[in-house]
Order: structure tokens, then sequence, then C-alpha cells
């Protein structure tokens, strides 16, 4: 009854700080942090009238989870879990119920290898960030687009440039990251200073703790030390890299796996919605 009475009168900050002190179970903090950060997503309109909505570049190596956040993204927002094959470079929105989209879209593109033939160019990425791929246009790797090619477009809007650059990489793999690979995604970042933002998935998978309780996953020394080390590596504040656990075989969404997609969706959101701002 406390409890509602102060968060009605909109003490939230006060109520948190002495909720964590007292240590009350995460959960009750997640589920009430998700009720903040669902209605910010869900309320979200971009101010800047000159576009429609946030676009969201996510890259990151193969088999990282840029689909996967995307459908967890989906399955939070829809209130089940939903899953749809994504593919080439086209933006996917996210339905909202009967009244169209949410002012937010992504888009996923493959990621920087190692291996020259595998990965994509970083010029390739450079012109996705500028607005100048068109949809549906499957990136040659090792060849970039050229001023030619049928799906170059030469005159984007600010609604067809990129808001926000997401960095996907498995909480995992941080250590094994090569130099070219971050000299590459170093690179894109001071693209027309678009926001970059990180996200390490498969926290599951890289932390047993965290296996066992999703509700670990800020209480992890080795995760701590993974947001450290990549953020040293792409020289990105550490409070811009966002653990986040993928819904993968779960039958229906639950507070504890949403309350870090939500998290970061809102940072996310929140960088680009300053970007657009600014720009004209
Ligand atoms: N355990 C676990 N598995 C995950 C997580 N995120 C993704 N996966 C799994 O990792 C595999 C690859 O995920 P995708 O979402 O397809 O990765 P992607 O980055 O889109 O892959 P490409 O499009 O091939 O580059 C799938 O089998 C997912 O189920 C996670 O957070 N935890
Ligand atoms: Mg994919």
């Amino acid at each position: 009854m406390l409890l509602f009475f102060w968060l009605c009168v909109g003490k939230q900050q006060i109520i948190i700080t002495i909720l964590l002190k007292i240590k009350i179970k995460p959960c009750i903090l997640w589920c009430y942090r998700n009720n903040e950060d669902l209605n910010f997503v869900k309320s979200y309109e971009p101010q800047n009238k000159n576009i429609t909505q946030l676009r969201i570049l996510l890259h990151g190596p193969f088999g990282a989870g840029k689909s996967s956040f995307i459908n967890s993204v989906d399955s939070v927002l829809q209130g089940r879990i939903t899953g749809r094959a994504l593919t080439d470079y086209i933006s996917y929105k996210i339905e909202r119920g009967n009244e169209g989209y949410y002012s937010f879209i992504f888009t996923d593109i493959m990621g920087f290898e190692q291996n020259a033939s595998r990965g994509i160019h970083i010029e390739d990425v450079k012109l996705a960030l500028r607005g100048h791929v068109a949809e549906g246009y499957k990136f040659v790797p090792n060849s970039p687009m050229t001023q030619d090619s049928g799906s170059y477009q030469a005159s984007p809007s600010l609604d067809d440039r990129v808001h926000v650059l997401v960095s996907v990489i498995p909480a995992g793999r941080v250590n094994l990251l090569s130099d070219s690979v971050v000299k590459k995604m170093r690179e894109a970042s001071v693209s027309k200073g678009i926001p970059q933002v990180a996200i390490l998935t498969k926290v599951d998978e890289a932390c047993p703790t965290v296996n066992n309780n999703i509700e670990n996953i800020y209480k992890s020394k080795y995760l701590k030390q993974q947001v450290d080390r990549l953020s040293v590596i792409l020289g990105l504040p550490s409070n811009c890299i966002y653990l986040v656990k993928n819904y993968g075989t779960e039958n229906s969404p639950n507070d504890d796996i949403n309350a870090p997609i939500l998290s970061a969706l809102r940072q996310i959101i929140s960088y680009g919605e300053d970007f657009v701002l600014i720009e004209k």
C-alpha cells in the first residue's frame, strides 16, 4: 500500500533507493522498472517531424543474436513469443496492436568478419548509415556497393538515414574479437556522429550463474568484466553497453528476461531521439 502511494505521488527515485538499500527482491524492482520502460517505449514518437520513425541498425558477428534481439523486442511488446525469419537489408516494424506500428524500426546487416570474404565491407556499413542503401539490397562480402548500383540512393532523407548503431556481440566472445573486426567496428561508429550502443547477448551461455537465474545478470563479475573489456576495445562508455538474454526456447515472456531488453531498448531510443533532434 505504502509502495503504491509513493509511486503514485511520483517519488520514484527515492523509492528505488530505499528498496535497493533494504535489498528487496530484484524481481519487484524489475517489475516496476519494466512498466516505466515499457510505457516509455510504447509512447515514443520522434519530436523531429522530418522523420516518421527512428531507424536502428544492428550489426555484429554471424550468429551474434541480432535477429533474436529484434524478435525479443517484438515478443516483449506483443506480450507473447514471436519469431520471424529476418534476412537481407529490410526494415522490421513492430506492430502496435490495431494501431499500426511503433515509431522505431530495426535493420539488420551481416557482421564484420576477420575473413573479408565472409563479412560486410566497412564502406557498405558507412553507406547504410548515411541512408544510401535501398531496402532489399543483398550485401556482397568484400565488394562494396557502388553508385552505379540500382539499390544506391543518391539523395537520402533524414528518414532514410540510420539514427542509432547497435553492435551486437555474444558476451562470451568479447575476448575473441579480432583486431581487424574491432578496427572496422570503431571506424563505423565514428560515422557522421551517429550514436552507438552495444548489446552483449547470450549472457545465459556465457555465465552459469545467470543461466541458473537471470536475476544474477547484474551481479555477475564475469559479465561486468566483459562490459569493461568491450568498453575499452570499442572506446564506448560502459553505460552504453547492455547485457541481454534473448528469447529462445521460452513459451511466454517474463519480467526477468523483459527487463534488460526493455532497458536496452529504452536507451537505444533515447540516444536516437537525441541525435534526430539536432539533425535537419
Ligand atoms: N542461449 C542463447 N541463445 C541465443 C541468444 N540470442 C541468440 N541465440 C541463439 O543464437 C543463434 C543465432 O541467433 P540469431 O538471432 O539468428 O543471430 P544473428 O546475429 O541474427 O545471426 P546471422 O543473421 O546469421 O548473422 C540462434 O540459435 C539463437 O537462438 C541468447 O541470448 N541466448
Ligand atoms: Mg540474423
